[in-house]
C-alpha cells in the first residue's frame, strides 16, 4: 500500500487530520489498534473551546453540534469558603461549548465513511521504519496478515502509549513531566444536570467537577487517590462524596441514580519535543497530555492537527514547506500555554496531600482574587474558552524544532 499521508491513531485526532486533508485533496490511511465501535465507546473529553468549534464548523462536522450542544457563557468555581461565577462574556465575549468527544468522534467517522477513508481498525504490531529518509513506512498486521503501508510522510495521533513518540531516538526526544498525587473518577447518569452551567467545586475533602452531556445525561467527577479502584467505589459513596464536596445550595439540588459509566483516569502533565522527527509528525495525546481540570486534551489535539492539515497541503500543493519546519515550534508555544492553564487550574483546585494550611489559603486567596478582580476572570475566560488558534507564528525563522525561536508576532486578527 501506498499514500500520501500514513496517520497512526483512529481517534480525535487522527481521524480529523485524516478528513481535513481530504478536504485539501490530500490522500491519507489511518491505522487504528481497536475497533471503531470500542474507539466511540470511549467517553472523554466534554468542553470544545470557540477556535475547536469553529474548525468542526469548517469541516462541516457541526450538523449535529448546532442544535445538540450546550453554549455556556460561565462556570462556576466553588470553595468551602464560597461561591462565584466566572462570567466569559465579561472578560472575553466569547463561550465554551459543551459536546462531548464522543459525539465529535461519531461525526467524525460518519463523515469519513461519506467519503471513502481507508481508515484500518483493529490492526496490531504497528511499527514505523526509516522515519528520516525520504521513503518512511510503517509495517502492522491485520487479521493475522502482515501489511506494509509506504508514505511521504507518518503523523503520530497514536496517543501517549502508542509507537510514534517511542520512534525518536532517545538523544533528540525531550519530554517534561508532572504526575499528580491523584486522579479522577468518573460517572455518567442518565439524570438532569445539578446546574445550568459546570461547577469545579474545590473542598477540603477534594475536587469535585459537575459536568453533563445533555439535559437528562449527566457527567461527574470526584478526585480520587491515585490507587484507587472503580471497584472500591460503589453509587453511593460517589454520590455522598460529591454531595459533600458542593455548596449546600447546589448539594440541594442534585439529582442522583444508577452510574452508566464509571472510571478512574490518572492525571499527569507530559511534553515532548519535538513534535517533528524528519518525515514523522506527532500531534494530540502522543505529543502531550493535561489533566483535565482546564478541559484541553481534546483541543490541543485539535489545534495541532489544524496546522499539521495545513503544512501539509502546502507541502504537496505548493512545495513549500514553512509550515512543515515551524509546525514543532508553533505548536508547542500554544501546548505550554494550556499545559500551564491546566497544570493551574489543578494546583489550585485539587488537594494535595503534602499540602498545608498555607497551601490552603494560597488556594483560597487565588479563588478571591477571581471574585474580585476583572482582570483575573478575563485571563481565566481567554485561557478556557481557548487561546488564538492560528494567528501566532514565528517573527523569525524558526528551527524544524522551534529552538532557534527569536521572538513572536501576533497577527492582527
Ligand atoms: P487518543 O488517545 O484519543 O487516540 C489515540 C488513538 O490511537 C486511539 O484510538 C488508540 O487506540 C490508537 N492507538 C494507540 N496505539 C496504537 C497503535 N499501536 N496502533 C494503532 N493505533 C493506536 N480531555 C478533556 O479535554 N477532558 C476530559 O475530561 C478528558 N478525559 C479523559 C479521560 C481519559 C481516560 C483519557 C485517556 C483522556 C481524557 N481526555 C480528556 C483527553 C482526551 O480527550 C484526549 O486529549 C484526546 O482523546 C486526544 O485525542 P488523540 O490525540 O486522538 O488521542
Ligand atoms: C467533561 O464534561 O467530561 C469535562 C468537562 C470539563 C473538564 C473535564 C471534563 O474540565
Amino acid at each position: 500500500m501506498r499514500t500520501q499521508v500514513a496517520i497512526i491513531g483512529g481517534g480525535p485526532a487522527g481521524s480529523l487530520l485524516s478528513h481535513l486533508l481530504h478536504l485539501a485533496g490530500v490522500e491519507s490511511v489511518v491505522l487504528e489498534r481497536r475497533s471503531k465501535q470500542y474507539v466511540l465507546s470511549r467517553i472523554r473529553a466534554g468542553v470544545l473551546e470557540h477556535g475547536t468549534v469553529d474548525v468542526l464548523r469548517r469541516a462541516g462536522l457541526d450538523g449535529r453540534m448546532q442544535d445538540g450542544a450546550f453554549e455556556h457563557d460561565g462556570v462556576v468555581l466553588s470553595s468551602d469558603v464560597g461561591r462565584q461565577r466566572v462570567d466569559f462574556t465579561e472578560g472575553v465575549g466569547r463561550h465554551a461549548t459543551v459536546w462531548g468527544q464522543t459525539e465529535v468522534q461519531k461525526d467524525l467517522y460518519a463523515a469519513m465513511e461519506g467519503w471513502g477513508a481507508t481508515l484500518l481498525d483493529e490492526v496490531d504490531d504497528v511499527e514505523l521504519h526509516d522515519v528520516t529518509s525520504a521513503a518512511p513506512y510503517v509495517t502492522f498486521t491485520r487479521d493475522g496478515e502482515a501489511m506494509r503501508l509506504d508514505a511521504d510522510w507518518i503523523a503520530g495521533c497514536d496517543g501517549y502509549h502508542g509507537p510514534s513518540r517511542q520512534s525518536i531516538p532517545a538523544d533528540v526526544l525531550r519530554t517534561y513531566e508532572r504526575a499528580y498525587p491523584f486522579g479522577w473518577l468518573g460517572i455518567l447518569s442518565e439524570t438532569p444536570p445539578v446546574n445550568d452551567e459546570l461547577i469545579y467545586a474545590s473542598h477540603e475533602r477534594g475536587f469535585a467537577l459537575c459536568s453533563m452531556r445533555h439535559s437528562m445525561l449527566s457527567r461527574y467527577y470526584v478526585q480520587c487517590a491515585d490507587d484507587d479502584r472503580v471497584e472500591d467505589w460503589s453509587d453511593d459513596r460517589f454520590w455522598s462524596e460529591l454531595t459533600a464536596r458542593l455548596p449546600e445550595d447546589d448539594a440541594g439540588r442534585l439529582v442522583t441514580g444508577p452510574s452508566i459509566d464509571k472510571s478512574i483516569a490518572p492525571l499527569r502533565s507530559f511534553v515532548a519535543e519535538p513534535l517533528r522527527h524528519g518525515r514523522l509528525l506527532l500531534a494530540g495525546d502522543a505529543a502531550h497530555i493535561v489533566p483535565p481540570t482546564g478541559a484541553k486534551g481534546l483541543n490541543l489535539a485539535v489545534a495541532d492537527v489544524t496546522l499539521l492539515a495545513q503544512a501539509l497541503t502546502d507541502h504537496f500543493h505548493a512545495g513549500d514547506d514553512t509550515g512543515l519546519d515551524t509546525y514543532s515550534g508553533r505548536a508547542l508555544r500554544r501546548v505550554w500555554k494550556a499545559v500551564r492553564f491546566s497544570w493551574w487550574m489543578t494546583t489550585l483546585l485539587h488537594r494535595f496531600p503534602s499540602r498545608d494550611d498555607f497551601d490552603r489559603r494560597i488556594q483560597l486567596a487565588e479563588l478571591d482574587l477571581l471574585a474580585t478582580s476583572h482582570e483575573a476572570r478575563a485571563t481565566f475566560a481567554d485561557n478556557y474558552t481557548g487561546l488564538p488558534l492560528e494567528t501566532e507564528e514565528l517573527a523569525t525563522s524558526a528551527g524544524a524544532d522551534g529552538q532557534q525561536m527569536v521572538g513572536w508576532a501576533t497577527c492582527a486578527d
